[in-house]
């Protein structure tokens, strides 16, 4: 549920247009789908069922980011370790998008082995993965300081900044980046920039350009999970927003662009139909499209240029066996 502030704005400002709306949700939901393209925003995908149909998607044998950099976190700890404990000063942990923390877990269980000084600040926005992310981590390992922040990654980046009096080093693992496009990243990245300081690090989770035919079947599952995954935002909708979706009215389209390194997924219209969404009708067109989301696959130039670019110091990138995913580590 969103936090509505509109009865605290003075009387005679002008009506904020999210008047309209119940909430954030319904208004990016009618936004989007009013918009040509239409767009749905892929941040939306996680309610409890997403979730767990994201898990699906991690253990479909298809789909190889999860055991590329799970791979990494595994054989390269030590590696990862000394990078951000070279300088010896205590530090904050802030991973941004932490779920299950299963790759950062490796991570953590080695600097509180080693006795090192630090807190764990996991952001995300499903407040349910948070949860049972926070009762995994009492149990394995108990000792542990964990502040969990629920939310976007910058309002939840911002109240980390607020809390924390250490050295920040930020993970953002799982190719989390990928869900922007590279302008949309760069931005992000100074963004991040901007908010940390001398010494503050930051090791983002890059998936790598490799064969198309690779990245595609990741994303284009012939089980139908990636498709049950997208539509399951449509459910979602009329779950929350009382709208009528009709889903076996609309495909799952999968495609990449190898030079570029997007990987797009769009649902499809497959007739001409009406949806209602509260007080709002939409019209589809047959084949008419939803962009639903965008993981970018990059090159390492792209990944150096963008640290740059940034205002970040590229020092290592960690690698899998395959050179199928890269853990950059860059600091300011
Ligand atoms: C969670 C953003 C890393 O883009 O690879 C998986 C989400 N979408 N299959 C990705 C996703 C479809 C995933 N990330």
């Amino acid at each position: 549920m969103s936090l509505q502030l509109n009865n605290v704005l003075p009387v005679n400002s002008a009506a904020p247009e999210i008047e309209k709306y119940e909430g954030i949700f319904h208004k990016d939901v009618v936004e989007g789908l009013n918009t040509y393209p239409k767009k749905l925003y892929s941040k939306y995908f996680y309610d409890p069922i997403g979730d767990r149909l994201f898990q699906d998607i991690m253990h479909m044998p298809e789909y190889y980011l999860t055991d590329c950099e799970l791979e990494i976190f595994r054989t390269k700890t030590l590696e990862l370790a000394d990078l951000i404990t070279t300088d010896e000063s205590d530090f904050d942990l802030i991973e941004l998008g932490a779920g299950d923390a299963l790759k950062s877990g490796h991570l953590l269980q080695h600097l509180s082995a080693h006795h090192t000084s630090y807190s764990y600040m996991p952001i995300d926005i499903s407040g349910n993965i948070l949860s049972l992310l926070v009762e995994k981590l009492d149990r394995d390992i108990p000792n542990l300081d964990i502040v969990p922040l629920e939310g976007e990654y910058f309002e939840m980046l911002d109240q980390a900044m607020n809390i924390s009096k250490r050295r920040k080093v930020v993970l953002f693992l799982g190719g989390n980046i990928g869900n922007m496009d590279m302008d949309e990243a760069q931005l992000f990245c100074a963004e991040v920039r901007r908010k940390l300081s001398p010494g503050d690090m930051i090791i983002i989770g890059f998936d790598l350009k490799k064969n198309p035919h690779t990245v595609l079947s990741a994303y284009n599952d012939k089980t139908g999970i990636t498709s049950a995954f997208n539509i399951n935002l449509l459910n979602r909708i009329n779950r929350e927003l009382e709208a009528d979706f009709d889903t076996q009215y609309f495909q799952h389209y999968q495609s990449y662009d190898p030079i570029s390194g997007a990987c797009r997924s769009f649902l499809v219209s497959l007739t001409n139909q009406h949806v209602h969404i509260k007080g709002d009708s939409i019209f589809f067109k047959e084949n008419e499209l939803i962009d639903m989301e965008i993981s970018q696959k990059y090159a390492p130039e792209e990944i150096q240029r963008m640290a740059s670019l940034a205002g970040f110091q590229l020092i290592a990138n960690i690698e899998d066996s395959k050179g199928w995913f890269v853990d950059s580590v860059w600091r300011v």
